[in-house]
């Protein structure tokens, strides 16, 4: 008979799910008590339900406000079945023990994040009280009373009550039930707190949530002696849309600790140009990057700027790949000897032909097979020191938003200023200190994470070689000493243009040597450290 098991009160926002769990606690005998919209949702599917109004027989109030908050529903979740004077009590007032609450909360951080941004009132509508008030209170009492706010933990619910466990273990999944309970609430209310501070305070909040999930755990870290796991946080994935964290793999190997670091580096480089472009990047660093309409030739070029750093590096493209282009990544030789056929740990794009996904996933079977909505240095940059977090807003300045000065006797060509912003939107993406060498919309060289600039330069200038002549340099930080350093080698090697931010006290020295070499000179303004 209905009811013959139990009370299990239905309040869920998010109604995934809904319909197989009411059918799932009806059949096991359970009587279903809920609120409007989850209550409408059981009746449509056929299964009998009670309206909350019924259970404390007064009325939902204040729009919605005052729904479940109510003796008839707190005393039924709250009471402990093992202690006569709790069951007296309710008794006394006529209520029934609850003994399974489903609920899961109005959804704020959607609302508040929507595309479309909710008024203020709209998003304190969207704070929820009574859903919090039954999670706690069952999640409380979960020596007897069962608590789920995860659609994803029905099917297990269901099983549970089946029966046939054994009495700790049931007692263990309801302790479990709780913990994830209270996390739910702990999530929510951070939520809450965060984005009123966005409306009152100013700066980062002095209190900040991580809403960590353990995605997978990883084979090793940095190093096969290091344990290592991959997370996602809620927080960062609103700002930080796409990109490896929530790539489709298609093929290939697990990702490894360093495959998401160098992915992630490799995608946000390819994902910041406009054009079609392809990147290739070797321990976090491009070492190639070309953009033309025609993304095969694209790739090409990213390959030939330096063919043994592409040798098992990630390769990644703003742009769909076809089939033609699979081809080429699957069969592309190293030119370095003409014979093998380069390895890359990952291909990471938008998306697939069906064909080129087919033709790649021929290339080996370890190759990663990435596919995942593009993501632009956005947002927040969280990273561990000793006991803490350094937090920072992502590098999201594009060459598009400065302004590029020419300080120079020689003015720069249309296609050097093209040129410029194509070496410093690499720059930006190499670890400092960091110099491009570029020219016709493709790397040439790059120096990285040298402690002193002129090696920096001298790496970048040796890797562009002959094709040095007529190219232009990026620094990602200003020269700092007198101009017979960088600068100097740079005009002497046949570099036709440079751009630096500017701001050293010797500027002047390299604006004189770059006129007593006829070469371009261009200031931004803007730092792009990179550490
Ligand atoms: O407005 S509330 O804060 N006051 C309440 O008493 C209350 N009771 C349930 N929000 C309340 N709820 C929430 O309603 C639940 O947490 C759930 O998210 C939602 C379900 O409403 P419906 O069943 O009408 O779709």
């Amino acid at each position: 008979a209905a009811g013959a098991k139990g009370k299990a009160l239905i309040s869920v926002s998010d109604k995934t799910g809904l319909d197989a769990l009411a059918k799932g606690l009806a059949d096991l005998g359970y009587e279903i008590v809920s609120t409007g919209g989850s209550a409408t949702a059981i009746e449509a599917a056929g299964v009998p339900v009670k309206r909350v109004e019924e259970l404390t027989g007064f009325p939902e109030m204040l729009d919605g406000r005052v729904k479940t908050l109510h003796p008839g529903v707190h005393g039924g979740i709250l009471a402990r079945r093992d202690l006569p004077q709790h069951m007296e009590a309710i008794g006394q007032h006529n209520i029934q023990p609850i003994d399974i609450v489903v609920v899961n909360l109005y959804p704020f951080r959607q609302t508040v994040t929507a595309a479309n941004k909710p008024s203020y009132e709209v998003a304190v509508e969207n704070i929820d009280i009574g859903g919090p008030a039954m999670i706690r209170a069952a999640a409380k009492n979960h020596e007897h009373v069962t608590v789920v706010v995860d659609p994803s933990d029905y099917t297990t619910l269901l099983e549970q009550l089946q029966g046939g466990a054994p009495a700790a273990d049931q007692l263990a999944f309801r302790k479990r039930c709780a913990w994830k309970a209270f996390q739910h609430c702990a999530t929510y209310d951070s939520t809450v707190a965060e984005w009123l501070w966005g409306a009152v305070g100013e700066g980062p909040a002095p209190e900040m949530s991580v809403p960590m999930k353990l995605a997978q755990g990883l084979r090793y870290g940095e190093n096969p002696h290091q344990s290592a796991a991959f997370y996602t946080d809620a927080s960062l994935a609103e700002h930080n849309l796409g990109g490896v964290g929530t790539a489709v793999q298609h093929h290939g190997k697990e990702l490894s600790y360093n495959n998401y670091l160098d992915a992630d580096a490799a995608y946000s480089t390819a994902c910041d140009f406009a054009e079609p472009t392809c990147v290739i990047v070797k321990h976090t660093n491009p070492c190639g990057v070309a953009s033309r309409d025609d993304l095969l030739e694209a790739y090409r070029l990213a390959v030939i700027a330096d063919p043994i750093s592409a040798f098992g590096g990630i390769v990644a493209f703003n742009r769909p790949v076809d089939a033609d282009l699979a081809r080429e990544i699957r069969e592309f030789r190293s030119p370095t000897d003409g014979e093998t056929r380069m390895f890359y740990e990952i291909v990471i794009a938008p998306s697939y032909t069906p064909e080129g996904l087919e033709v790649l996933k021929g290339k080996s079977k370890t190759l990663r097979i990435l596919e995942a909505k593009p993501r632009a240095p956005s947002g927040r940059s969280l990273r561990q020191v000793a006991a803490g977090w350094l937090l920072q807003d992502a590098d999201s300045l594009h060459p598009s938003q400065i302004e590029f000065m020419c300080v120079s006797e020689k003015q720069p060509t249309a296609q050097q200023l093209e040129d410029l912003k194509f070496a410093w939107l690499c720059v930006k993406h190499v670890k400092s200190n960091a110099i491009t060498v570029a020219k016709d919309g493709k790397l040439l060289g790059m120096g990285s994470g040298q402690p002193n600039r002129v090696k920096s330069v001298q790496i970048a200038l040796e890797k562009a070689k002959e094709e040095v002549k007529g190219s232009v340099l990026a620094s990602d930080a200003f020269f700092p000493f007198s101009w017979n350093d960088s600068v100097e080698i740079a005009c002497q090697a046949g570099v036709s243009a440079i751009v630096h931010p500017g701001g050293s006290l010797r500027d002047q020295d390299a604006i004189d040597c770059c006129n007593k070499y006829g070469v371009v000179l261009l200031t931004t303004g803007h730092r792009h450290f990179k550490h």
